[in-house]
């Protein structure tokens, strides 16, 4: 996840590291006000309370909070957002997956993708609840029974990248992994 190797992934590990470094600037500011107040105890006593309520509980988590929302809610668009011309079929079932594409063939628990172009993997299920993850090129996406879920993914490169169901569905859940193989000649079309 942190490795990103496609758009939709490199906006995730973005939003996970600006969350990181958020959250541990935070930390080191009440670590150090904590400090601070621990051995000089006398340095607190000039401040009022309602300084610390409106302070700690209003004027700085309201900016900090509404930044991350706006952060998140702009990323998540890009990684679950638009549409690509190449459609590949995906259907997760209990507990396999098989992979139908554009010119009519079919695999099993290996998905081949055209490498450095976009993708929609149009996400489907016959039984229960799945979901289609390959971490290093996106984010998540639920294969619900009735539904047909999209997802829009490019590969930058050529390779292999690990896929998992990540919604736990049964006694076969932990082996219901994949191979995503991006290829610079695809030709499934
Ligand atoms: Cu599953």
């Amino acid at each position: 996840m942190l490795f990103p190797a496609g758009p939709a992934a490199q906006g995730i590990a973005t939003l996970w590291w600006w969350m990181f470094w958020g959250g541990a600037a935070i930390f080191a500011l009440m670590l150090a006000l904590f400090l601070w107040l621990l051995l000089r105890p006398a340095a607190g006593q000039g401040i009022p309370a309602r300084w610390w309520i409106v302070g700690g509980g209003l004027v700085f988590p309201l900016p900090v909070l509404a930044a991350l929302t706006g952060a998140a809610l702009w990323l998540g668009e890009g990684t679950l957002g638009g549409t690509a011309p190449t459609r590949i079929e995906a259907e997760a079932r209990m507990w396999q997956w098989q992979f139908r594409y554009p010119d009519g063939s079919a695999t099993t628990d290996v998905l081949h993708l055209p490498a450095g172009r976009d993708v929609e993997i149009v996400v489907t299920s016959p039984d229960v609840i799945h979901s289609f993850w390959i971490p290093r090129l996106g984010g998540k996406i639920d294969a619900i029974p009735g539904h047909a879920n999209r997802i829009v993914l490019r590969a930058d490169a050529p390779g292999e990248y690990g896929g998992v169901c990540a919604e736990y569905c049964g006694t076969g859940h932990v082996d219901m992994s994949f191979t995503a193989v991006a290829e610079a000649d695809w030709g499934r079309e």
